[in-house]
């Protein structure tokens, strides 16, 4: 079977052809009314996006081009290819395999992930330039900080960038050199996440690359994780259920935004983990570990659910949010919660952390339901992610929000490769003052 890069290019015409066609047949009808607490509340439940990747239903939360996360656990390709007497569905997925079934929407042979693999392996080689930038990086910054700051630094290896600052790029060849770099984005991460792991926590030596490793072990490997496979299937499961939730989240929008200006894939990755490194969104992941040790150290683990309600109680009274529990648009337990709490079960089900969150999980939803202003109590996918990197050795929770960063980037940067490939314009809606939202309906 081809590799992804020449599946790719054949596709996009007939792509294209289908998108001309919808918008030529359909292009001027309605689709819908917006009501002025729309405009005014945060544009929730406006479908006005374009988003081929994924998608996000209220009740049965994300699909990958129409794949759900037990579907994906189930067929996309593994580490070791399936035999006889492997048990492959008990493997986490390979996230190389989801960029390819998100580039293409087919799903990639146990080859075409091989040829992925090793393609990320020989294109992860960072400079030392790189290195020493971050290793000169205040130590006070957040690794959200140093992430961005290290991807806006490798902005200056953009072939996108310099091709169009030399005049060489067209609108039909936008698009593979757009992927050219989310590729060389991509592979890089390991190396750049990793450097950022050990200087910001460890000594700041790093720790060579070593070949033949994929993706997810290759990062543990390098931040000093060295041959813990429970930890390396945690990743490989992490970073395929985070790459992506459809086009409206801050972190995909925030990029495709940047992109709609031709922004390079490194600019619009900036910008995406500037988005990401909110508490509202991405940061979650690590305030929900800070929330539960801030707990257990007044009570330890072994607790009431009446503790844990008072908890959300005093929380939520003196006006804070419960993280890892809520969502703009789910209003179910989020499935990529659902799947990490299956993976808790099954490889930590007598941890004493593991135990309380699933205390937690069953107790909170019951308490925040009572607050009616709470549109969703239910977790989502933040809520379970910490305790489980932090039981299996990544304790610096700081870096979690990184871990999530990594696992988007492939969302927004296939987003990115399709956006050129289509052509789309510049993102340009209105806004309006108070005075316009005041007149439109006084007469009427
Ligand atoms: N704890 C306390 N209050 C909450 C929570 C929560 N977990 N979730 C929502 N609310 C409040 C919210 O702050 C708002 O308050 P107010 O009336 O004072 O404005 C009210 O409930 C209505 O908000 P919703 O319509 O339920 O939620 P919205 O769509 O505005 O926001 C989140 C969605 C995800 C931002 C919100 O649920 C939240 O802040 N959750 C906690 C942080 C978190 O876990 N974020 C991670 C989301 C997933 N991700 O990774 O991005
Ligand atoms: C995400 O994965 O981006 C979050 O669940 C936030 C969202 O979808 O709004």
């Amino acid at each position: 079977k081809a590799d992804l890069k020449t599946v790719l290019r054949e596709q996009i015409p007939i792509k294209i052809q289908g998108f001309n066609e919808m918008k030529k047949k359909y292009g001027d009808r309605v689709m819908g009314e917006i009501t002025v607490n729309q405009a005014l509340g945060g544009m929730r439940g406006i479908r006005a996006l374009f988003y081929d990747q994924s998608t996000v239903d209220p009740i049965d939360g994300v699909m990958f081009r129409g794949y759900s996360i037990p579907e994906l656990h189930e067929l996309l390709p593994k580490l070791r290819k399936p035999s006889a007497e492997d048990f492959q569905s008990d493997q986490q997925p390979l996230p190389e395999g989801l960029f390819f079934l998100l580039l293409t929407g087919e799903l990639p042979s146990y080859h075409q992930v091989e040829l992925i693999r090793h393609e990320w392996d020989v294109r992860g080689k960072v400079s030392d330039e790189l290195i020493n930038f971050i290793n000169r990086l205040d130590n006070k910054m957040h690794p959200m900080t140093m992430l961005s700051l290290a991807i806006l630094y490798e902005q200056k290896t953009s072939k996108f960038a310099q091709l169009y600052n030399e005049s060489k790029l067209n609108k039909s060849n936008y698009w593979e050199y757009t992927y050219e770099d989310s590729v060389d984005l991509i592979a890089k991460l390991p190396r750049i996440a990793a450097t950022i792991y050990r200087k910001k926590f460890k000594d700041g030596k790093p720790i060579a690359h070593k070949d033949g490793l994929d993706w997810s072990a290759q990062l543990a490997h390098m931040m000093g994780f060295e041959g813990q496979e429970t930890l390396n299937e945690l990743l490989r499961a992490f970073l395929t259920i985070h790459a992506d939730h459809e086009g409206g989240e801050v972190s995909t929008h925030a990029s495709h935004l940047v992109g709609s200006a031709l922004g390079d894939p490194y600019l619009c990755m900036t910008t995406a983990y500037t988005g990401l490194a909110g508490p509202l969104h991405g940061l979650a992941n690590q305030e929900v570990l800070k929330w539960i040790l801030n707990f257990v150290e007044v009570h330890g683990y072994d607790v009431t659910n009446r503790q844990i309600e008072d908890y959300v109680n005093t929380t939520v009274l003196s006006g804070r949010l419960v993280p890892g529990y809520g969502h703009a648009v789910l209003r179910r337990p989020d499935p990529r919660f659902l799947h990490l709490y299956d993976f808790g079960n099954k490889y930590l089900r007598d941890n004493e952390m593991i135990r309380l969150l699933h205390q937690m999980t069953d107790v909170i939803p019951r308490r925040l339901r009572t607050f009616k202003n709470i549109s969703s109590p239910y977790p989502n996918v933040d809520c379970h992610s910490g305790a489980l990197l932090y039981q299996l050795g990544i304790q610096e929770y700081q870096f979690y929000t990184v871990l999530f960063a990594i696992s988007r980037s492939i969302g927004c940067l296939t987003n990115l490769v399709w956006c050129r490939a289509f052509g789309l314009p510049i993102e340009r809606p209105e806004s309006a003052d108070l005075a316009y939202y005041n007149n439109l309906f006084q007469n009427k």
